[in-house]
């Protein structure tokens, strides 16, 4: 894939994260996640590629912006034939009660090489570089506390379990208290949970519990480029979610592993805080009619991992993205 492409997602996040920082607290999450789906599909609009949604914000009938199945990009017939997972803000109830850790997301990889993951619930457990192969989703709590922490030559008591505070968790946080490590609740955004993992000063270790399976993709192709491992089952809860796995085929025994989410060799993540966080700073509005974005891009080619600030001139920007 063409080398600016991960640069050029950062501008698409970064976009989106603009248009939807302004309403940090505001207790609206519709019109925030609104505002990021309306930037980011806008500026994918300006890439050269040619795209489909894969992992979007639903069906065509439900969602009139990056609806799963919908063509990205400016490119035709001979462009760029790639897959699209985007999540244009994740936390939305976390931007809508002025809460931390809200992102706004995108993965792209070649055509055929994201899963097509079903909207529904998924069991996960995440670590970064140093506890890979540390890891069995089948295994105990106990025990994959345990192997994480002599990976990575660390007392259980100093690990770092990031877990979303969700009433579905109550055994796992039991679990892991039982256990004797730490717990970092979080609100809102098991992908930021995830990539966590694979940078040492956020002092996570280990990313456990039920989150959404497209988030599930998306922080796949992120652990992937930054090297890190995650194996998830899908679990769906209700009727519907059952129905919308049967529909895609999907096999509720078997374990994905980063390669059944995100397949081959070349890919790309960028990421943008939209309200404050430890990994990524949030929007900042300052003088002079500006903005700064923190933005996280990835490229598994080169392995690269590039975090870049921005200062917008937000007069200078279309209105879309400001
Ligand atoms: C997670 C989290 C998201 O959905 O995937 C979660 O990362 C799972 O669903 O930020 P519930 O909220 O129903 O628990 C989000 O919270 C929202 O997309
Ligand atoms: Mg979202
Ligand atoms: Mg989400």
């Amino acid at each position: 894939m063409d080398r600016n492409l991960p640069v050029n997602l950062g501008r698409v996040t970064e976009a989106a994260a603009l248009a939807s920082a302004k309403f940090l607290g505001q207790g609206d999450k519709n019109e925030a996640d609104g505002a990021a789906v309306d930037a980011m599909r806008r500026m994918f609009d300006t890439l050269d590629i040619d795209g489909v949604v894969v992992i979007g914000e639903g069906e065509m009938d439900e969602a009139p912006m990056l609806y799963i199945g919908e063509n990205i990009g400016t490119a035709k017939e001979d462009g760029l034939k790639v897959d699209i997972a985007v999540d244009p803000l994740d936390g939305t109830q976390a931007v809508a009660n002025g809460l931390a850790n809200a992102i706004s997301v995108v993965a792209v990889a070649p055509r055929g090489c994201l899963l097509h993951a079903p909207d529904t619930y998924m069991k996960k457990i995440a670590v970064g570089p140093k506890a890979k192969g540390s890891i069995d989703i089948h295994k105990s709590v106990d025990e994959n506390i345990k192997n994480v922490a002599k990976a990575l030559n660390k007392d259980v008591s100093d690990i770092t379990v990031v877990v979303l505070d969700r009433p579905r968790h109550e055994d796992l946080i039991k679990q892991i208290r039982k256990s004797g490590a730490r717990i970092k609740m979080i609100h809102d955004g098991d992908v930021l949970g995830a990539i966590s993992t694979c940078f040492d000063y956020t002092n996570v270790d280990i990313l456990m519990g039920d989150g959404g399976a497209p988030e599930g993709v998306i922080s796949a192709v992120a652990l992937k480029c930054l090297g890190g491992e995650q194996q998830c089952t899908l679990k769906p809860v209700t009727e519907e979610q059952h129905r919308r796995c049967l529909e895609m085929g999907a096999d509720l025994e078997k374990v994905y592993h980063i390669e059944d989410l995100a397949k081959g060799e070349e890919m790309s993540f960028a990421g943008t805080g939209v309200s404050y966080g430890e990994l990524l700073d949030g929007v900042k509005y300052m003088e002079n009619n500006t903005a700064s974005t923190h933005t996280l891009i990835l490229r598994l080619e080169t392995q690269t991992i590039r975090f870049i600030e921005s200062i917008h001139q937000l007069d200078k920007k279309p209105e879309y993205a400001k």
